[in-house]
């Protein structure tokens, strides 16, 4: 029994049974034990298993970091059915940052120093890689301590096919340019059937994995994420884990796991319901014990309301991310959760979930900080 979680795992659902047995000594779970924990009644028996495995892999360790979301461009030529922040061309709505911009954004608004950029955009149909290669070495010219963890594999194939480029050469002008990491985005559901539906015009489940899997035989680190709360089903969601774990055991390259819950409001399917909070709370556990090569499950507080968010910091999430100075995708989704929250509310949130903060960089170190300036232990 591990030392931060004394009681003894109890259910009243037999089908959780062999599967604490299985996690208890550390074997794989399978598509059957995904379905079962998915499907069962106990959700508390649930997020005791996934907490097990997040302590037995943290002790009570919550890491955060100080970020800046940055999207250049709101104009899309996929026209997803999941989103609300693409724009067509022509639209009054649209906007593109000129560089000088996207610079000021990243450098105004908030007084504490950022460790990390997080950008990304819209399929801008005129936009060059030229374009996105300036933007980010403006950055590090500006910001050279300030890790840019930038586009997504559905923008990476995009700058690709428009440059006429082949991935892997599109990747080392990015990385020539200053990008040291990529996001998440773009994974939604790997199953055919509801990426045909949700996000039709985007590259597929295999062309998102197979980008992946390249960035991270050439080094990059990414995240990955899952959509989930609109059409798919628990069938769609166990697939899309398992696909993860499966590429995550080749190349070893994800850090971070980001179930994503679905906003309606705003976007063509919003006769859809929101997630309930047992529902946001169940995938975090349910993406923890699945994914057992990933390092790190993130609560990401801008989605799922900071209250949720704590709560899963018991149920297998290891990561609050972050400060995340001005958010859009989900604001213009109908999201009603601050754009922005202090380092101090952060460190407050993750204190009374009674685990111990720690901040970070992109990378996982820790972040020392001395009034205005910060260093990392390498
Ligand atoms: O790819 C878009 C999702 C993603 C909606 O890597 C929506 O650290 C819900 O990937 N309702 C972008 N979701 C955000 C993302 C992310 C967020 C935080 C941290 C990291 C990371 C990555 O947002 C998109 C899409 O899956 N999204 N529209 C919507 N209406």
């Amino acid at each position: 029994m591990h030392a931060f979680q004394t009681r003894a795992f109890q259910t009243y659902d037999p089908r959780l049974e062999p599967i604490a047995a299985k996690v208890m000594v550390q074997e794989r779970l399978s598509v059957e034990d995904g379905l079962a924990l998915y499907r069962s009644k106990d959700v508390l028996a649930v997020g005791w298993l996934a907490n097990h495995v997040r302590e037995r892999m943290h002790g009570d360790v919550t890491y955060f970091n100080v970020n800046r979301h940055i999207n250049p461009t709101n104009v899309c030529v996929a026209a997803c059915k999941l989103c609300a922040f693409g724009r067509k061309k022509g639209d009054p709505a649209g906007y593109t940052m000129a560089l000088e911009e996207a610079w000021q954004t990243a450098a105004s608004g908030y007084s504490e120093a950022v460790t990390e950029f997080h950008i990304v955009g819209g399929l801008h149909p005129d936009l060059p890689l030229e374009f996105f290669l300036d933007l980010v070495r403006g950055l590090k010219q500006r910001f050279p301590q300030v890790h840019v963890k930038a586009f997504t594999m559905v923008e990476i194939a995009f700058f690709a096919r428009r440059a006429k480029l082949t991935i892997e050469e599109t990747l080392l002008r990015l990385r020539a340019a200053g990008v040291d990491s990529m996001p998440g985005g773009g994974a939604e559901i790997f199953a055919t059937r509801v990426r045909s539906i949700i996000c039709d015009h985007k590259i597929d489940g295999q062309e998102w994995l197979d980008t992946a899997r390249l960035a991270h035989r050439m080094g990059f680190k990414s995240n990955a994420t899952m959509l989930y709360g609109h059409i798919e089903n628990d069938e769609d969601r166990v697939d899309h884990l398992l696909k993860l774990r499966a590429l995550q055991d080749e190349t070893g390259g994800f850090q971070t796991f980001i179930p994503l819950a679905f906003h309606p409001e705003n976007t063509p399917l919003d006769h859809l319901p929101v997630t309930t909070g047992l529902c946001d709370i169940r995938q975090v556990a349910v993406s923890r014990l699945l994914l057992d090569n990933f390092p790190h499950i993130k609560a990401y507080w801008q989605m799922m309301t900071p209250k949720i968010a704590q709560i899963a910091l018991r149920f297998g999430a290891d990561d609050l991310d972050g400060t995340v100075i001005e958010e859009k995708i989900y604001h213009d989704a109908g999201a009603t959760t601050p754009q922005g929250m202090t380092r101090r509310e952060l460190c407050r949130l993750i204190a009374e979930a009674g685990r111990t903060p720690i901040e970070r960089d992109t990378l996982y170190r820790p972040v020392t900080r001395t009034e205005a300036s910060f260093t990392v232990a390498v």
